[in-house]
């Protein structure tokens, strides 16, 4: 983007993009009115894993870090529902005043938290965990329980952990209601892709309804029926165990569960599941075969069928299907990779082993409660439901299902802290607004580092001084802390002193803290940056509680630490990792395995793949009799409730003058299904679910299949100009999503299959 530059532009500085996941690495010039405009943004050469890629989307991060939704002043929220500016010493001391009070009266478990990072700044989760311990909460959420939960309990079962696939280098590259050409998810992903499908001798599958992008360059395009994922996968998988191409060999050695799970699928009907699935069966068939006779396949599951029927048991036939023809382990398949911070807890036990939330019972899966049992664990009267939430850099009022019914949870609560840099849609319904810093403006960092061998961590400096007025959450969690007089400042004292005299002083002090009061554990981040945030380069303070994270990745992975250059005894090659990371201005490779680690990395009860879900039987076998998923009178079309588009990026980015086409976001509708229901291209309708209704802009389009309809996500923001009053654009599609559509085990939502039907609007 350019803009009016009256200040001189600056270098380039190194950082990230914090629209996906992917965080590339992103080069920026400063400049504008006041110097504090983002106004060039070009791809890193220098990161190791976006190796100078970029997509559009990271050329307009400006958008996210100036205009009128950024917060500098926090809120208290009056009677009447508008907002008193206070200063931060009011604010901190009634907010942990509050929270205090709700523990010592209901227990710390009332306090729900949500959030703790969005798609590229995961610093303030890691802070977070000494406010919750000293408060003593026990139930936190985030947006990966309403997408990735099912498949992290599968995954967990199986292989004790998350798995991730090697595109880069794989023969078959297989996508699962997955479109990275606009989602990415996976590094350089336009790049990755077009090799695949340029190259005669690699295939690409493709798993979705719609003729995506991805889809468009696909060797194979599965054009699944909305919804049919379970009987098409149930189909592969049987193409597989019926036609004997399992990898008997190579089980043998690495699996347990065989002889369990094959006659799940040995009767099963391949045909009648195609023709449920919507899938010409030749076509299956193909696609089954070249997966299990190809060297090596990378996949990749997402949205489209996490959030929709059977997910859980959809990831699960998925896992099958990669294993059973013996796709892990080996260059250009899946692994498990290391990582610095593990993103999710463990799944230990199965299902009998997941604990429970209070009022509902509902599975807590590495750590996370579903996000569809938030209000059913708020609206009850149940002695033990959650009275206080923490959001911090989430929007739950906006991005999980049921925005009527999250709003009136919200709004029963006893006390709402939301922590943002903008003012949101759940920013609007809390009781305190504390704001913080952009990424833009302290370090960060994001934890989605699952690249292998090879893994990547990227230590962001500020790009900008902090607005006047604000400061990071690990400045905000370290007051509260404070504030709730559980910090000793002896023991801040003494690690300063320590630092400066050395690292092996501080090691020794460190540690003896630790010991001598084990309670402080688990306040060590804000120990930290209270102790050395101060002493670290400009720009970095708020990577201090990274040491004690280099610390202990070092004594678990020192094997492939130790291969990406830091060697030595465990905590001498932590502290060298952690200067590294600090010294560095673009990505480090922080492990570097070899691929059998991925097999020692397997972290079942015995080390071996554990092919078998005995819980996920019973809904597997009953797939048999199951029809296929078709609308009804009532409801005839099949709605995707956020679909990504070119300039979508959750609910990042606020002002709608980012995207310079589909500014509203349009329905799009196969031409015959608009016919039917009378709308014309760039007509206007009305979109009705069985939860609410929303006048949308219709956009034919042959790419879909008929019956299924899209809208985009993250839409439906409200927006003021300077001075202006606040407007909506486009359809928040959680208006239209019920909480009780979700799976029934994993409680992921319906999102990509909510029954819909649109009027033509005068
Ligand atoms: N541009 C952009 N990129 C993003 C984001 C963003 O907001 N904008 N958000 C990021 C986040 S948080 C995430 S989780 C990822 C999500 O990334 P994706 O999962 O790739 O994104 P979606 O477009 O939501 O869904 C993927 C596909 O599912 C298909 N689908 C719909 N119904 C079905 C079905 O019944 N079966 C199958 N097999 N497919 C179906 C849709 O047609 C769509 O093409 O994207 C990340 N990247
Ligand atoms: N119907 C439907 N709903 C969906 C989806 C869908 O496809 N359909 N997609 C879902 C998916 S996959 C996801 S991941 C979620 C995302 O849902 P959430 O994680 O709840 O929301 P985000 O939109 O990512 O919100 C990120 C928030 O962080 C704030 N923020 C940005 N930078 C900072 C910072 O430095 N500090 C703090 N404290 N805050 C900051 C932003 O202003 C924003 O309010 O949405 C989900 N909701
Ligand atoms: S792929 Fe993701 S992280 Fe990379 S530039 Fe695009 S939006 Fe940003
Ligand atoms: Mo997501």
């Amino acid at each position: 983007m350019s803009l009016a530059t009256d200040h001189p532009v600056s270098d380039w500085k190194h950082n990230a993009c914090i629209l996906c996941e992917c965080n590339c690495g992103i080069e920026v010039q400063l400049g504008g009115p006041q110097g504090r405009n983002l106004v060039r943004v070009r791809g890193d050469d220098a990161h190791p894993a976006s190796r100078g890629y970029a997509c559009e989307k990271a050329s307009r991060v400006d958008y996210y870090q100036n205009g009128p939704h950024r917060l500098t002043r926090p809120l208290r929220r009056r009677a009447d529902g508008g907002f008193d500016e206070i200063d931060w010493d009011t604010a901190i001391r009634e907010v942990a005043g509050k929270l205090a009070a709700l523990r010592d009266t209901h227990g710390g478990s009332s306090i729900l938290y949500y959030g703790g990072g969005g798609q590229g700044n995961h610093l303030p989760g890691l802070y977070s965990r000494a406010t919750r311990a000293v408060l003593g909460m026990r139930y936190q959420s985030s947006a990966l329980a309403q997408e990735k939960t099912g498949e992290f309990f599968v995954a967990g079962c199986m292989l004790g952990g998350i798995t991730r696939s090697d595109f880069e280098h794989c023969e078959v590259g297989l996508l699962i209601g997955k479109n990275p050409w606009l989602s990415h998810g996976i590094p350089r992903a336009r790049v990755t892709l077009r090799e695949i499908a340029r190259d005669p001798a690699r295939t690409l599958i493709v798993i979705d309804p719609r003729l995506t992008e991805t889809a468009e360059i696909a060797d194979l395009h599965l054009r699944v029926q909305p919804g049919g994922d379970a009987h098409l996968l149930t189909a592969m998988v049987a193409v597989v165990v019926q036609e004997d191409l399992v990898a008997r060999d190579w089980l043998a050695a690495h699996a347990d569960g065989v002889a369990e799970v094959l006659p799940h699928f040995s009767a099963v009907s391949v045909a009648e599941c195609c023709a449920k699935a919507g899938v010409d069966e030749a076509l299956v068939r193909q696609a089954a075969r070249c997966i299990a006779r190809a060297g090596s396949v990378a996949s990749f599951e997402d949205l489209g069928v996490q959030m929709n029927r059977h997910s859980t048991l959809v990831s699960y036939l998925h896992k099958l299907l990669v294993l059973l023809t013996g796709h892990f382990g080996k260059k250009g398949a899946a692994y498990r990779p290391s990582s610095l911070v593990p993103l999710f807890g463990g799944v230990n036990g199965g299902a009998a082993g997941l604990k429970r939330t209070p009022v509902t019972g509902a599975p807590i899966i590495g750590g996370l409660m579903p996000c569809n049992s938030i209000p059913d664990e708020i609206l009850s009267d149940h002695a033990q439901r959650f009275r206080g939430l923490i959001v911090e850099s989430g929007n739950p009022a906006h991005s999980l299902a049921d925005g009527p019914r999250m709003r009136q949870a919200l709004a029963a609560l006893d006390l709402l802290v939301v922590i943002d840099v903008a003012m949101t849609e759940s920013a609007r319904l809390a009781h305190y607004v504390l704001p913080v810093a952009s990424q833009f403006e302290k370090a960060e960092a994001t934890f989605f580092n699952f690249e292998f061998p090879n893994n990547y961590f990227h230590v962001r400096r500020a790009l900008l001084p902090q607005l006047d007025g604000l400061f990071s959450e690990a400045e905000l969690h370290a007051r509260l802390v404070e504030a709730l007089g559980a910090l000793p400042q002896e023991a801040v004292a003494a690690l300063r002193a320590a630092w400066e005299a050395g690292r092996a002083d501080f090691r020794r002090a460190f540690v003896g803290l630790m010991r001598a009061d084990p309670q402080l554990e688990v306040l060590a981040p804000v120990l930290l940056y209270r102790a050395i945030g101060p002493l670290l380069p400009e720009g970095s303070a708020e990577a201090a509680a990274l040491w004690g994270v280099c610390q202990t990745a070092s004594q678990k992975q020192m094997a492939s630490i130790a291969r990406a250059g830091f060697d030595g005894p465990a905590p001498e090659a932590a502290d060298a990792l952690f200067d590294a990371l600090l010294a560095s201005p673009s990505a480090v490779v922080f492990s570097i395995d070899d691929w059998a680690e991925s097999f020692q990395r397997v972290a079942t009860a015995n080390g071996r793949i554990q092919l078998a879900i005995p819980e996920l039987f019973e809904e597997l076998d009953a797939l048999a009799a199951e029809p296929a998923p078709t609308g009804s009178a009532e409801f005839p079309l099949v709605l995707s409730a956020g679909e990504r588009r070119s300039f979508t990026a959750n609910t990042i980015i606020r002002n709608p003058a980012w995207r310079n086409k589909d500014r509203n976001g349009a329905l799009r509708m196969h031409p015959d299904d608009a016919a039917r229901a009378g709308v014309v291209n760039g007509g206007a309708a009305l979109l009705s679910t069985g939860r609410g209704s929303a006048k949308v802009l219709v956009e034919l389009s042959d790419r879909m299949r008929p019956g299924h309809v899209s809208l985009p996500n993250g839409q439906g923001l409200d927006y003021g100009e300077e001075g202006g009053p606040p407007q909506v654009t486009g359809v928040s599609t959680n208006e239209l999503t019920s909480n009780e559509d979700r799976d029934w085990f994993a409680g992921t939502p319906w999102h990509k299959h909510v029954p819909a039907r649109v009027m033509a609007l005068e």
